[in-house]
């Protein structure tokens, strides 16, 4: 518990400049006043989903909470192309960017409101000549390209919910996802660039459609311009279809409780969860935070370096920011191509005021020197915020030194893909920051750190994060599988839901998460199963068994090792080493691959049989003195693991 004392040491605090508060979207007195409307969300969220969104209907009733079941807006009508798109296009805004692109070897697309209207429009119109209907899923398994931002508003103008699949994830892992939300449609590209090379992403997709017996057609964008195979009857190429179709396709008027997307994530079991949005909460939710949070303004130049693969990209690449009608930055590629410097190039170019990145990339860049970021001119940036993992304070303190040059707010954001956008976060006019905290819940979200009983743990000890009223971006179900949202999200306590995460708050009331508390590791921000990883193993045939545990790293946060038992007469080494680190690629993607792989003739095994992970973890760490060993059946194992003589 070292980490959690020294971050409860952690006394620097940083107040809001009064430069920054006069000229918030939110000043302290906003803040306040909201913080005090919160207390009853409903009444909160139905003003918020009024003042920040359009409405075909009007709701007649803000939430209908039946435990753990929520439809919030109800009897609203809506369309999320609409909010993001079209309000915008029939504004002064029409010729404003809505999308700056710029791509790994260089070039740019700047894609105006009005142009991003009709090409959302025609898109819409091709969905429909290939059979989409409202309700059908269209799965996009694309790189970051200004097409995968049409084909997701595209979608939602007719009401057909997509399900993203990062184009990092296997084959394997996209059949998988197409099958288990039984998607129409897959829209892809030829490929992408990744540190100056093309990949191919088509070819992953006609493995997977081997075996998918819901898909109807596919949609390719030509973006390396490499050989690419298309199936005749079922293949067709975007350029070819866009060329033809209409820029006319009136938005559907959505029911709020409509479904928005599916997103999959990662588990405490080898299968992962079909995370379930839907229309006029998730948009309130995502909406109003980026206004508040990031203080986004008409003159801004917002980039969030989030692959629109997750979740992040979704809410504040996406649909959080075209929503406020603001410019949103996308880029391609690698942070560190050509040039370690990339970043800091694109912000200077750009003018890029608000950004918005990951605690690993933060540390990253600390390793590559400040010469990379103080060798460009960064004054533009006003705002600065972090995502997806627990900042360290040193990490903090770098970011607001170098890259802030001290003079920008930095808003530590938690929420996960459950949540659907910002839950605990710092107003950046309103609130203190202390380096290493998320500070408070955002109005309208009540939060509170509880111990397994349910009873509200005193500060500074530390318990689990719950999340007591429900919020109109929350998650509305695992597609498909009822039983297991009530059993993840809603069992540990009575209505309230369990993110899985450790957490303290100090006496001034500020949350600290301390990370996951269950067998969900934080890779570089993005989560992966420690069953996953197992399932991908043990499914080589030379391995018999697998145990795979996260060890803490300088940059990633979190590190994969791998315990393997090799089958009898198996050699382990580097050959069954290499295999394996190839078959989790093929199995899951290369996110998933182990740092470090140990082959041992044992694991360690309570009575009843169950792997000692705990164990595996201070082993994997290298600590001296190993935890609770007295459930352990054979403790000789423990030096064996570590590679003693026993
Ligand atoms: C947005 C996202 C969710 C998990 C979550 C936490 C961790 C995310 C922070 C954080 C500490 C943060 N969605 N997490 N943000 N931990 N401080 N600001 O990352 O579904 O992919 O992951 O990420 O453990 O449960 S996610």
């Amino acid at each position: 518990m070292a980490d959690i004392e020294s971050l409860l040491k952690e006394k620097r605090v940083f107040k809001p400049s009064p430069e920054f508060a006069r000229q918030a979207n939110w000043n302290k007195k906003t803040v306040r006043e909201h913080r005090k409307a919160g207390e009853k969300p409903e009444r909160f969220w139905a003003r918020m989903a009024k003042e920040n969104l359009s409405w075909f209907t009007p709701f007649t009733k803000a939430l209908d909470w039946k435990p753990p079941f929520a439809k919030w807006f109800v009897g609203g009508k809506l369309n999320v192309s609409y909010n993001c798109v079209d309000r915008h296009a029939e504004s002064w805004r029409k010729n404003k960017a809505a999308i700056i692109w710029e791509g790994e070897p260089g070039d740019t697309r700047t894609i105006t409101y009005g142009e991003l209207h009709r090409e959302v429009q025609k898109f819409a119109n091709v969905l429909k000549g290939l059979g989409v209907k409202k309700g059908d899923r269209v799965a996009l398994y694309m790189p970051m390209v200004p097409e995968l931002a049409i084909a997701m508003l595209a979608c939602t103008r007719i009401g057909a919910p997509h399900s993203i699949v990062f184009g990092g994830f296997s084959a394997d892992s996209l059949r998988d996802r197409i099958n288990d939300a039984g998607a129409k449609v897959v829209v892809t590209a030829d490929g992408g660039y990744r540190r100056g090379v093309p990949f191919a992403l088509k070819p992953m997709v006609d493995e997977a459609c081997q075996a998918t017996p819901s898909i109807a057609a596919t949609v390719t964008v030509k973006r390396t311009g490499e050989p690419t195979e298309m199936k005749a009857g079922r293949d067709v190429w975007w350029h070819d279809e866009m060329g033809k179709a209409s820029a006319k396709c009136a938005p559907a008027r959505l029911d709020a409780e409509h479904p928005l997307f599916i997103l999959y994530t990662s588990g405490t079991t080898g299968k992962p969860k079909g995370i379930l949005h839907t229309t006029g909460g998730y948009l309130t939710h995502v909406t109003t935070t980026a206004r508040a949070i990031f203080d986004l303004k008409d003159e801004d130049v917002y980039w969030c370096t989030a692959d629109i693969g997750w979740i992040t990209g979704h809410s504040y690449v996406v649909y959080g920011i075209l929503a406020n009608g603001a410019t949103t930055v996308m880029y391609e590629g690698t942070p560190t191509y050509p040039g370690p410097d990339r970043f800091w190039d694109i912000i200077e170019r750009w003018g890029v005021t608000i950004f918005y990145t990951a605690p690993t990339a933060i540390r990253t860049f600390i390793r590559l020197g400040d010469e990379h970021p103080k060798g460009h001119d960064l004054s533009s940036l006003r705002l600065l915020g972090s995502v997806g993992e627990p900042i360290n304070p040193e990490a903090w303190i770098w970011y607001n030194k170098i890259i802030g040059n001290r003079k920008c707010p930095i808003v530590d954001t938690w929420w996960q893909t459950e949540t659907g956008g910002i839950m605990i976060t710092p107003l950046p006019a309103a609130v203190d920051t202390k380096p290493g905290s998320a500070t408070k819940t955002f109005p309208g979200i009540h939060a509170a750190i509880l111990d397994e009983e349910g009873s509200e743990v005193k500060p500074p000890d530390g318990g689990f994060l719950a999340i007591t009223r429900p919020w109109p971006g929350m998650l509305r179900g695992i597609w498909g599988d009822k039983q297991r949202y009530k059993e993840t999200y809603w069992s540990k306590w009575k209505d309230t839901y369990f993110p899985g995460d450790g957490a303290h708050r100090d006496k001034d009331g500020y949350f600290w998460i301390m990370g996951r508390i269950d067998d969900v590791m934080n890779v570089s921000g993005h989560r992966i199963g420690t069953m996953e990883v197992e399932s991908a193993l043990v499914s080589h045939p030379d391995v018999a068994e697998a145990a795979v545990v996260g060890r803490p790293d300088e940059i990633t946060g979190t590190a994969i090792v791998a315990f393997v038992t090799p089958r009898g007469g198996v050699d382990a080494g580097e050959t069954l080493g290499k295999a394996l680190l190839a078959h989790v690629t093929k199995e899951i993607g290369a996110i998933a691959k182990p740092k470090d792989i140990r082959f041992t003739d044992v694991l360690p095994k309570t009575r009843s049989g169950k792997i000692m992970r705990r164990l595996l973890r201070d082993i994997a760490e290298g600590k001296e003195s190993v935890g609770d060993t007295t459930t352990l059946e054979d403790y000789s194992v423990v030096a064996k693991l570590r590679g003693e003589e026993e």
